[in-house]
């Protein structure tokens, strides 16, 4: 299988309850590595343009307001797989229909406050890695 990238969101939430710890052992134990991490403050801009694809849903008012409602964790995992590897992690969106040991099972409240963001196709992963990176902030391993 290929080495890939893939951006992952630590949300509001999971910074919130203390467990960006938690959630990076996942991803290194699975066999993804972080090879790019930043804490950061998101505005309605910031966030707005990163879901601009659920720009016409009906939640995406409560989308940008949780998203900007304290600061994330935003990274670049890399490994084989790692697209896949990582929605596999994390669960489904809604934590309470999310398979016992993933990401959102142990850590997500609800719908909104889930916890993580993580790309969902290698089309997306380019587009989200390049919104939150520059090239040189991407630690090759
Ligand atoms: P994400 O983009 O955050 O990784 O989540 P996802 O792929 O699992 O879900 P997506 O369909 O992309 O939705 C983005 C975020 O919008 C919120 N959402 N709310 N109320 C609803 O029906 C609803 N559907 C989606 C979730 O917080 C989801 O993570
Ligand atoms: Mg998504």
């Amino acid at each position: 299988m290929a080495v890939e990238r893939t951006l992952s969101i630590i949300k509001p939430d999971a910074v919130a309850k203390n467990v960006i710890g938690q959630i990076n052992a996942r991803f290194e134990e699975a066999g993804l590595s972080i090879v790019a991490m930043k804490m950061v403050q998101l505005d309605d801009e910031k966030a707005g343009g990163f879901y601009a694809e659920h720009k016409e849903r009906p939640f995406f008012g409560d989308l940008v307001s949780f998203m900007t409602s304290g600061p994330v964790v935003v990274q670049v995992l890399e490994g084989e797989g790692a697209i896949a590897k990582n929605r596999d992690l994390m669960g489904a969106t809604n934590p309470q229909e999310a398979a016992a040991g993933t990401i959102r099972a142990d850590f997500a409240q609800s719908i909104d406050a889930n916890a993580v963001h993580g790309s969902d196709s290698s089309a997306s992963a380019e587009r989200e890695v390049a919104y939150f990176f520059a090239a040189d902030e991407i630690c090759a391993r």
